[in-house]
């Protein structure tokens, strides 16, 4: 009888600090700051800035809108001299850092628009990410070739190669 009872309470030590665990690891820690979108007849791109609060990596796997048939995340990359983009694998956020999607680098690409994007208007996006799952945030349209967000401030440095006007 003593030896069952240890082996309850061991069994139920194991369940519990295993709950512990998995509400440390899997609770969102994740945000989604200064979302938004450039205006766009047919392609466009969204960017955003995701912030890992928690204790353990995540990656961003895969994208979603209701607005186009496709979303992807992709990667920008300069070659000789003209910027080209393709699909790129999960992006790792780790733990208590921040990782910007922006024009020029890694963005959402929003391929199959089901009707223009217009500045003003605004649409969910949804996010998989790996342990935080699926997180929506609504993307604000700012105008064709708007570098950021109005609540992210002026960018502080400019990007070589890349005409802002
Ligand atoms: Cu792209």
């Amino acid at each position: 009888m003593q030896r069952f009872r240890s082996y309850l309470l061991a069994a139920a030590l194991a369940v519990l600090s295993q709950a512990a665990l998995a509400q440390t690891d899997a609770k969102p820690a994740i945000h989604i700051e200064h979302a938004f979108a450039r205006a766009a007849p047919r392609t466009g791109g969204a960017y955003l800035t995701i912030t890992n609060t928690g204790t353990v990596p995540d990656r961003l796997l895969a994208a979603s809108t209701p607005v186009a048939k496709e979303a992807a995340v992709h990667e920008s990359k300069m070659v000789n001299g003209v910027m080209t983009m393709r699909p790129r694998g999960p992006v790792t956020i780790a733990p208590g850092q921040s990782v910007a999607l922006k024009p020029g680098g890694d963005h959402i690409m929003l391929m199959g628009l089901k009707k223009p994007l217009q500045p003003g208007e605004s649409f969910p996006l949804t996010l998989e990410f790996e342990k935080a799952g699926a997180v929506t945030v609504a993307v604000p349209v700012e105008k064709a070739g708007a570098m950021s967000a109005p609540d992210a401030g002026m960018p502080g440095h400019s990007m070589p190669g890349m005409k802002m006007d």
